[in-house]
């Protein structure tokens, strides 16, 4: 169900995808209340809890302590409120099934003015307390607003849990252009993108607001929204959810990228996140993803082939590691 904002409605259309459209335009969200029913969520997240009790190799982590990427079958599984589980569509059909759900494909559609094409999603148990951003600073899209992001409750969201929190309107701002002339995020100014939408969202007299989330609720946003994860007030609730990220159809297409269509919409096939571990990492319990580490570094696989290097393997160990390569 669609739910507008009172000022939008009127008595003929207040369901009509037209209306919330022009709600997006104007707020740059729109929330979706009770999209999905308990079932579809349990069915969800019993086919993710399923997965990561069996700690594939193919699963990775960031840490919301220290920020670090790894895989899931390396790290301490008592701690997996402290984790993000990153892109487990690639995994399971059940996360696709909530992710590209017939009905949300169809409107982020028409929000995107062309089908939709997953190609993130990350699971959380807790809130991750990130301070405020936009999400095209970290993944720009190759034409400006072609990205847009779903975050589904997996569970009610308590007040003490960390909600997650916008500015409306905030995708009004017009975009920083850092040093290099991008609206790439560049580390050493992120702090002078943090002054300039602080003082943009003083002079518009924007507000924050909070997702007050009931579990199968959705929120739509632009790539452009200010948007955070408040801090967790009382660290012993959880905040189950799933935020999913696409881009539109016909950027995907001019990278060549390998879409895999679904509901009118698409997912991308691509290869899970990248790891930097330490070789030693490697061993008999967990063998080095040979495969994926050729895949991703074709200069490497080529050095293989024409026998300059034994292995994937042991480019990794002796200079793969070294040079900041992944695996
Ligand atoms: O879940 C949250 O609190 C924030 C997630 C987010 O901003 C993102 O994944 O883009
Ligand atoms: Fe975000």
């Amino acid at each position: 169900m669609l739910q507008c904002e009172p000022s939008a409605m009127n008595q003929t259309d207040e369901m009509g995808v037209g209306v919330s459209q022009s709600q997006f335009e104007r707020d740059g969200f729109l929330v979706l209340e009770g999209h999905f029913s308990p079932h579809q969520i349990d069915r969800a997240v019993s086919a993710i809890r399923g997965l990561l009790d069996q700690r594939p190799n193919e699963v990775v982590v960031d840490s919301l302590k220290t920020g670090r990427t790894t895989f899931w079958a390396q790290a301490d599984k008592r701690e997996v409120r402290s984790f993000r589980f990153n892109d487990l569509f690639l995994m399971r059909e059940e996360v696709r099934d909530l992710a590209l759900e017939p009905e949300l494909a169809s409107i982020l559609g028409s929000l995107l003015g062309e089908p939709p094409v997953l190609f993130g999603s990350r699971n959380l148990r807790k809130g991750p307390s990130e301070t405020i951003h936009i999400d095209s600073l970290y993944t720009t899209p190759r034409t400006p607003h072609s990205l847009i992001a779903a975050w589904i409750a997996l569970e009610d969201v308590h007040p003490e849990a960390g909600p997650l929190v916008y500015y409306p309107g905030s995708h009004r701002i017009p975009l920083y252009r850092f040093n290099d002339g991008t609206h790439h995020a560049s580390p050493d100014e992120e702090a002078d993108w943090f002054d300039y939408v602080d003082v943009q969202i003083r002079l518009r007299g924007l507000r924050e607001r909070k997702f007050m989330a009931r579990k199968g609720d959705v929120l739509i946003w632009h790539a452009d929204l200010v948007h955070g994860g408040s801090p967790v007030r009382d660290l012993g609730r959880t905040r189950s959810s799933m935020v999913c990220h696409y881009f539109g159809e016909s950027d995907c297409r001019e990278r060549d990228m390998d879409l895999v269509a679904m509901n009118g919409g698409h997912w991308l096939r691509r290869p899970r996140k990248a790891v930097r571990v330490d070789p030693a990492a490697f061993g008999p319990a967990f063998p080095f993803p040979e495969e994926s580490y050729l895949a991703r570094h074709p200069d490497v696989r080529e050095a293989v082939e024409s026998g300059r290097c034994p292995s994937g393997e042991s480019h990794y160990r002796d200079l793969g590691f070294g040079e900041g390569r992944g695996v």
